[in-house]
């Protein structure tokens, strides 16, 4: 059996090589994309999924948003089988976008079905089994096989399903997006090298009991991800938010043994700095990720992760992850879990079909 950790450590030191190969897999598949979008005038996405995968689902939704202008919400694949008519599945020109690492977990099989009967559009599935029971019932599949993994919690599947869904929004926006996004594996192995201490360090810091991640546009969705992966792996406290919302009542819980981890936008930096620092101030720690530094460095319990990575806001998206990954990872091993088999949950969560009466 292998050392407690061993596997998730593999897969998070991995991503690197295995975006590179995500980033080469979506390449050959350009030409049938073409193809794909063009049988279809796509007028509307739902982009669903659950757990980690409803969180890319954020993050997928906001770069349609932004990069293509498509009208794109993002739902948890339950809302869209219990709640259609809350969801409004729309019609044939509505794209469904199913994210699943496994392609397996019934409730998004589920809402294929319920999307399939009502509206009737098309079904893109991105997931890292491409011959899974959602990329069987998929019209069209983005794979990250690459990225397949031993560990329960997602990293490299997450993070290489997110490179997808950036190389999609800029396909689709008319961007060179393989272009682009090339640069990415090189990023995350610099960063993983140059703050790989300091997520130890933090991590390992057991003054620190509460995680708080906040994130706002494109990196909301990165925030819930980040805060589920320390939830899930090592067992702690750990919340996400939008971080102008923060103030208005999750705030209360700061204090001495917080962690606050901003995801810092470049539009918005200069709102979400004040959030950070009126945190610092009240007394928490401050783990800041942004492109450039803060100016905040010298001050007390202040960290920060510098991306330098010279992307477009959306293309760096991605970025902010692998350094949140080895924060709990390291998190995890001090809190003497096993972050490759964490307590109570399963790789796949398989029900009788919510649509079986
Ligand atoms: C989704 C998921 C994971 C979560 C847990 C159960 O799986 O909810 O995000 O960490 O292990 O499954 P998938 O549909 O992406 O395979």
């Amino acid at each position: 059996m292998a050392e407690r950790g061993f596997h998730t450590f593999s897969e998070i030191n991995s991503q690197p090589d295995v975006w590179a190969a995500t980033l080469a897999e979506f390449q050959s598949l350009v030409p049938a994309l073409d193809r794909f979008w063009q049988r279809h005038s796509i007028q509307r996405i739902i982009c669903t999924g659950c757990g980690s995968t409803y969180y890319l689902s954020l993050v997928a939704a906001s770069l349609f948003q932004a990069l293509r202008h498509i009208p794109t919400q993002a739902r948890p694949a339950s809302e869209v089988v219990l709640f259609p008519e809350v969801v409004q599945l729309g019609d044939a020109s509505t794209l469904l976008v199913t994210i699943s690492r496994s392609g397996e977990t019934t409730e998004t099989l589920d809402a294929v079905e319920v999307f399939r009967e009502q509206a009737g559009g098309p079904v893109l599935a991105i997931t890292c089994y491409g011959d899974s029971s959602l990329a069987r019932r998929a019209d069209f599949v983005l794979t990250a096989s690459a990225a397949q993994e031993e560990s329960v919690a997602q990293t490299r599947s997450f993070s290489s399903m997110t490179v997808l869904a950036e190389a999609l929004a800029g396909h689709l926006a008319g961007l060179d997006a393989g272009t682009i996004l090339r640069p990415l594996p090189a990023i995350a192995r610099r960063l993983m090298d140059e703050y790989r201490s300091l997520a130890q360090t933090l991590g390992e810091t057991m003054a620190i009991q509460r995680f708080f991640f906040l994130g706002t546009g494109f990196l909301y969705g990165m925030a819930c991800e980040a805060m589920l992966k320390m939830k899930e792996m090592s067992l702690s406290y750990s919340e996400a938010f939008h971080t102008l919302e923060f103030r208005h009542g999750p705030m209360s819980m700061v204090d001495e043994h917080s962690l606050v981890i901003g995801l810092l936008s470049e539009g918005a930096q200069r709102h979400e700095m004040a959030v950070l620092e009126q945190m610092q101030r009240a007394g928490a720690h401050v783990l800041a990720l942004s492109e450039k530094e803060t100016g905040c460095a010298d001050a007390a319990r202040w960290h920060e992760v510098v991306l330098h990575s010279e992307l477009p806001t959306w293309a760096r998206t991605v970025a902010y992850l692998p350094v949140l990954h080895l924060l709990a990872y390291h998190r995890a091993m001090a809190n003497q879990q096993n972050p490759d088999r964490p307590a109570r949950l399963d790789a796949v969560v398989t029900l009788k079909s919510l649509l079986i009466s």
